[in-house]
């Protein structure tokens, strides 16, 4: 598990409680790897990877500038950019790779450029080099669909910062730009390898080269244009424990909501995904399947005296803010005592069990591997 300087400071406390309670290494228990591939039919790892979310294939880039396509699976499709293209060198450097719809196209940064944005067709025709900001260093790029345009976002790493700008229908680089800000330490920034965004959850994640995965949450999710909004790092996941040794790119699959990593230590594509939880009652913190005082009392002892554990960390976090702490147990002395609202889905005892339909809970910490709350219907236990 990688402690992060930082965590023991003000709001990252309940952080740290969270560390604590999984300190057996349950911190990375929100993603599991679904499968893996190597590819044979290019002659070195690929290092890059997006979504075409039009075909539901992989594209795949390696160090020499080249994108071919995959099925998610790992069989080779066929070549759409040809090694060497841009400038005929190559180079062991990180890239980043988007695919963007409607029309279809795929932009690339880093590789034998590091300060330029290629533009290429769906089928391969380089179409355009932007330059940008001068000699910064681009790696990871992804591409957030909005409705029939988005917003393509690149990683820029001395600076730890993402850009991101509107793209218009047919019109790229057309509207409201901001600028999201990591604010990494030096150690980490030479890390950085990769960004993606989980979506209509605003947690982005990046990837770190030492097989590590951090989970930043925009404090203004809708910014305005021109503004630098800062992120919080709300949690980290160490991805050795599931097999992987590097990582040089990701891509979320919003379809499928699964994860796409490059490993070209290992010459590896892991497919990962997130790893439900059990079904539970919100606010039934101590799992006994009803709602009283002593709920609000066991969150606090948590919290405080390091005497109990919380099994379904999503049970306590009563008012779905995505968080443990004291608030917690004051909403549910509101609910019980003061007709406060009830605890938001799937509900406290008294409503069906359910599971949490947000993944990205158990990844920052607050997911639900064992419940015993949910009495006849048997469905928690396992
Ligand atoms: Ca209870
Ligand atoms: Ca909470």
């Amino acid at each position: 598990m990688a402690q992060r300087d930082g965590l023991l400071h003000g709001d990252r406390l309940w952080t740290v409680a969270v560390l604590l309670a999984t300190a057996s290494g349950a911190w990375g228990a929100g993603l599991h790897v679904v499968g893996s591939f190597g590819t044979p039919e290019i002659p070195f790892p690929v290092t890059s990877v997006a979504v075409d979310t039009d075909r539901g294939t992989l594209l795949l880039g390696g160090p020499d500038g080249s994108i071919n396509e995959f099925t998610r699976d790992g069989f080779f499709l066929e070549p759409v950019v040809p090694a060497g293209l841009f400038d005929g060198k190559r180079s062991s450097s990180d890239r980043g790779l988007a695919y963007v719809p409607n029309p279809p196209r795929i932009y690339s940064s880093g590789g034998a450029s590091q300060t330029a944005l290629c533009r290429y067709s769906r089928s391969g025709e380089l179409q355009d080099v932007l330059g940008l900001f001068g000699h910064q260093h681009f790696e990871g790029l992804f591409f957030e669909q909005r409705g029939s345009a988005g917003i393509l976002h690149i990683l820029q790493t001395s600076e730890s910062s993402i850009y991101a700008f509107t793209f218009s229908e047919n019109r790229d680089f057309l509207g409201p730009r901001f600028q999201l800000d990591l604010n990494l330490s030096y150690e980490e920034r030479r890390e950085l390898t990769g960004i993606t965004l989980l979506l209509e959850r605003k947690v982005l994640l990046v990837s770190l080269e030492h097989a590590e995965l951090l989970l930043a949450v925009p404090r203004n999710p809708s910014p305005a244009h021109g503004e630098i909004v800062p992120c919080e790092i709300a949690g980290s996941i160490d991805l050795r424990d599931l097999g992987i040794h590097s990582v040089h790119d990701l891509a979320h699959d919003p379809q499928t909501d699964a994860f796409f990593l490059t490993d070209p230590s290992q010459g590896k594509v892991f497919e990962l995904a997130f790893t439900s939880s059990v079904p539970f009652h919100r606010g039934d913190a101590d799992g006994t399947g009803s709602l009283n005082v002593i709920d609000a009392v066991s969150i606090m002892d948590f919290l405080f005296l390091g005497e109990s554990r919380l099994e379904c960390l999503a049970a306590g976090d009563s008012n779905a803010d995505r968080r443990v702490d004291v608030s917690d147990a004051v909403f549910l002395l509101q609910v019980l005592f003061n007709g406060g609202p009830e605890p938001p889905e799937p509900g406290p005892p008294g409503s069906p069990c359910g599971a949490d339909g947000d993944p990205a809970h158990a990844l920052l910490g607050l997911g639900c591997d064992v419940y015993r709350g949910c009495g006849d219907d048997g469905s928690a236990d396992r």
